[in-house]
């Protein structure tokens, strides 16, 4: 019978200077390596955020924490977890001249990064593999609590805001793994706090959604609203802003973001564009083409985001919303959009266009609503009018 592993070519210590050399070859900004253990505090966390209703109804992690929180249930004979970080373009370009109301889209879902992220770990799998050993690719996947397990490779400590900085580099990165069967050296030393005395994501939240430090409310925190499916909470729909997907704030007040902001301008060679390259990013999207687009071209455009259901009427009703924060009332152009989007089929949508034309003012199109004695619809027009947007129709991005 074949033994598992074969007689290992290469002496673990050697082939850890080998992963982290293949890795930053492969576009990987920084490289750690936790060991294998179940994830005890991730997994508690999980399981009492969930008995307290602070996941808000996510899948994710939380379907099965043990699962999400055990390596050794990834790949047989877990021994080590490689751990990689891959930093994203965080200095947000000039909206574009176009007239008409944008949506703001949050720095990670700019362009995809979790593809080059998955082929730089998949690199690194590949040579632990002709090393003998197992080794499985998870990036952004309900099996494995991501920050947990860079946080324990000492990539960085968690902020208040939850997510995890990197010293010297802040948080703009996403995070991935390789778990594997390798009994690579494990790092023993996590990064201690830096935070200290500093709460600014806590108080620039514009929801309260961070409850405690590194405890998130998802059922106020808008980058899971604007995920989550079902009517989108009316308390929270003015603090939306210009958003569509994702939000950054408790990113962007950081200190240690900025500080890496900062650096990141100033060695950037004279004359580049502050957010590389424009045709790839796509940091605001025109509300209203996205509006008048049909579900097909919607799904090719933005399907690399998650979209409940892959079910596109979820980014119309952020886009009615958005365009009731931001769009100018007098454009004919929103005016007509609204007025279709209070002729849709779907009642859903037809209660965020109601809110939108009440923020903008412009009670007016209402006569062109249709059923409105459906329960969503019924509701929306009960409800107390929103404030109007005008006082913050100059500001596009984010309510800020
Ligand atoms: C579910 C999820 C969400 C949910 C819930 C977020 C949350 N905080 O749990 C929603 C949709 C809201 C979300 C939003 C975002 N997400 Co998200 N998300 C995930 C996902 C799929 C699971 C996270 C999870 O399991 N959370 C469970 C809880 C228990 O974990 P936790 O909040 O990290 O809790 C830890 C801390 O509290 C810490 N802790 C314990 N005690 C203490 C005490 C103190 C004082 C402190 C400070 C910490 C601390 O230990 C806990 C357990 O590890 C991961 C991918 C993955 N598979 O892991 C991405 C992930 C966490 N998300 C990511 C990103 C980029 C984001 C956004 C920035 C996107 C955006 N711009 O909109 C926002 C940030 C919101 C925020 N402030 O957290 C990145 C984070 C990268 C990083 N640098 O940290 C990940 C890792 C995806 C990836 N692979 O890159 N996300
Ligand atoms: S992502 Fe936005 S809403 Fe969520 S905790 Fe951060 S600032 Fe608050
Ligand atoms: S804003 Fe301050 S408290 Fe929040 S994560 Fe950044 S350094 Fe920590």
């Amino acid at each position: 019978m074949r033994p598992a592993h074969p007689a290992p070519i290469t002496s673990p210590d050697e082939l850890a200077l080998e992963v982290h050399a293949l890795g930053l070859a492969h576009g990987l900004d920084a490289i750690g390596i936790a060991s294998a253990e179940p994830l005890l505090r991730a997994r508690a966390a999980l399981e009492e955020r969930k008995a307290a209703g602070l996941h808000a109804g996510m899948a994710f992690t939380y379907r099965r924490p043990v699962r999400s929180t055990t390596p050794s249930e990834l790949v047989e004979g877990a021994a080590a977890i490689v751990v990689g970080a891959r930093r994203y373009e965080s200095i947000v370009p000039p909206r574009p001249d176009a007239r008409g109301p944008y949506g703001a889209v949050a720095r990670y879902a700019w362009t995809d990064h979790y593809g080059p992220l998955k082929e730089a770990l998949g690199a690194v799998a590949a040579h632990l593999r002709r090393n003998g050993y197992r080794a499985r690719v998870l990036a952004d996947d309900n099996g494995l609590v991501d920050r947990e397990v860079a946080h324990r490779a000492g990539l960085g400590w968690f902020g208040k805001n939850a997510n995890l900085l990197r010293p010297g580099a802040g948080s703009w990165f996403v995070l991935g793994s390789v778990v594997t069967s390798a009994p690579l050296p494990v790092n023993e030393a996590p990064v201690a706090d830096r935070c200290g005395a500093c709460r600014r994501c806590i108080d620039g939240c514009p929801t309260a959604a961070i409850v405690a430090p590194g405890v998130i409310d998802a059922g106020r925190c808008l980058a899971w609203l604007v995920q989550a499916p079902g009517t989108f909470p009316r308390a929270h729909r003015e603090a939306l802003g210009a958003r569509i997907y994702g939000c950054d704030d408790c990113q962007e007040v950081c200190p240690p973001n900025q500080r890496a902001d900062t650096a990141r301008v100033r060695a950037r060679p004279a004359g580049q564009e502050p957010a590389g390259d424009p045709g790839r990013i796509e940091a605001w999207v025109s509300l209203l083409d996205l509006l008048g687009t049909d579900d097909e071209t919607l799904m090719a455009r933005h399907g690399r985001w998650y979209v409940a259901g892959r079910d596109p009427r979820w980014l119309r009703r952020n886009a009615l919303i958005a365009v009731g924060n931001v769009a100018d009332p007098a454009d004919p152009d929103v005016a007509s959009a609204l007025a279709r989007y209070l002729g849709d089929q779907d009642p859903m949508l037809r209660a965020h266009a109601v809110w939108a034309c009440r923020r903008l003012g412009r009670e007016d199109l209402l006569d062109a609503l249709v059923g409105t004695d459906e329960p969503e619809v019924a509701e929306e027009l009960a409800a107390p009018s929103p404030t109007p947007a005008q006082a913050r129709r100059q500001s596009a991005r984010g309510g800020a």
